[in-house]
């Protein structure tokens, strides 16, 4: 018998061996390790195809076609060994695995807005009812908007360094420590009259406390009109605080002092918790202080560029930490920023 006769009985012998066993294989283990066995690195297989060059050159075309066309039989066995064992399984496992399609899925857990989101949102949404539209400014802000157009004296406490954070992108460039800046902004962009709300973060330099935190929120609301009155003022923030807390309450203005409002006062509402009879939230004082606002001076007009004989309008400013505290009882404003799951998900 020629080299290449012997070398095509092995391969012939070689393909039954593999086919009797795949057919025995009965475990996915059992047919990859009879894959390996026949076609893998190690496999006789690899060793007939590594012998081919030392064939001569008329034999080893042969060979090495009947060769590949063993491989490519055993490959389509393995295959269809593995597909028939597939079916099996699947098939043993329909018929053990019940499955109760009557029982109720797993709920999926929604996750919903931080709690001074909500309240921010709730009280723009109190001033839009009222004809306020919502505006936007920098956070990074120039010292002009946050304090010279705003009628802050140059030797005003706020401005110094103690107070209000500078950045070193310019000895005139700071965090803003109110809102305000943003209506200085709105004043000289939309031409009176005007009604906006302008709701952000807002930077003080201070000591962190259960009362303080160098990042809060403010809310505040700039109306400039002719002729406005302080009884508008009065009124609109009677209205707001009869949204916010769900019903009318007493309300008292205090008279108090902003360098941008003349006159300017407090606003105090009665305590909705205890109707002004005194407890926790109210310190047993009857009355929670909600608010500062007052009657837009006319320097601040000025610095706009709107006629302060023609035109005037009040202003109202709000910490939003402060008024969710009172209307959840928290007691550490430390809370809205640890992002505790657990303080969260109570909201
Ligand atoms: C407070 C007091 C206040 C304003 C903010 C304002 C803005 C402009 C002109 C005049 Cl552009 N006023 N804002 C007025 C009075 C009070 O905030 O205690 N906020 C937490």
């Amino acid at each position: 018998m020629t080299e290449v006769a012997k070398l095509e009985q092995q391969l012939l012998e070689f393909e039954q061996a593999a086919s009797k066993s795949l057919a025995e294989a009965k475990t996915q283990g059992e047919i990859e390790s009879s894959r390996q066995e026949f076609l893998g690195q190690k496999g006789i297989l690899t060793n007939i195809l590594r012998s081919l060059p030392q064939l001569s050159k008329e034999d080893r075309p042969r060979l090495g076609q009947f060769a590949n066309t063993v491989k490519q039989k055993i490959e389509l066995l393995y295959l269809e060994r593995k597909k028939t064992l597939d079916g099996q399984e699947l098939e043993e496992k329909l018929k053990t695995e019940k499955i109760d399609i009557t029982l109720p899925g797993r709920g999926k857990k929604l996750g919903h807005l931080h709690p001074l989101t909500q309240i921010l949102t709730e009280i723009e949404n109190i001033f839009l009812t009222m004809g306020f539209t919502p505006v936007e400014g920098p956070e990074v802000e120039t010292e002009y908007y946050n304090f010279d157009a705003l009628n802050f004296p140059p030797d005003h406490p706020s401005r110094d360094e103690q107070d209000t954070f500078y950045t070193n992108l310019g000895s005139n460039i700071v965090l803003r420590c109110h809102t305000s800046s943003v209506q200085a902004r709105a004043m000289e962009k939309f031409k009176p009259p005007l009604r906006v709300t302008c709701a952000g973060r807002v930077y003080r330099n201070e000591e962190i406390n259960a009362r303080k935190y160098p990042v809060f929120h403010q809310v505040e609301g700039l109306l400039i009109d002719r002729n406005v009155g302080f009884g508008q003022l009065k009124g609109t923030l009677n209205e707001f605080i009869r949204l916010l807390f769900g019903k009318p309450l007493k309300t008292r203005f205090r008279p108090d002092f902003f360098p941008f409002t003349e006159p300017s006062a407090e606003l105090d509402s009665e305590c909705p918790f205890c109707d002004g009879a005194g407890c926790r939230t109210c310190g047993n004082k009857g009355w929670l202080e909600l608010l500062g606002c007052g009657m837009v001076d006319p320097n601040v007009l000025k610095a706009v560029n709107i006629d302060p004989e023609e035109w005037n309008g009040f202003a109202f400013g709000m910490g939003v930490e402060r008024l969710a505290m009172l209307k959840y009882g928290i007691t550490d404003i430390r809370h809205f920023y640890n992002n505790d799951m657990r303080f969260l998900e109570q909201f």
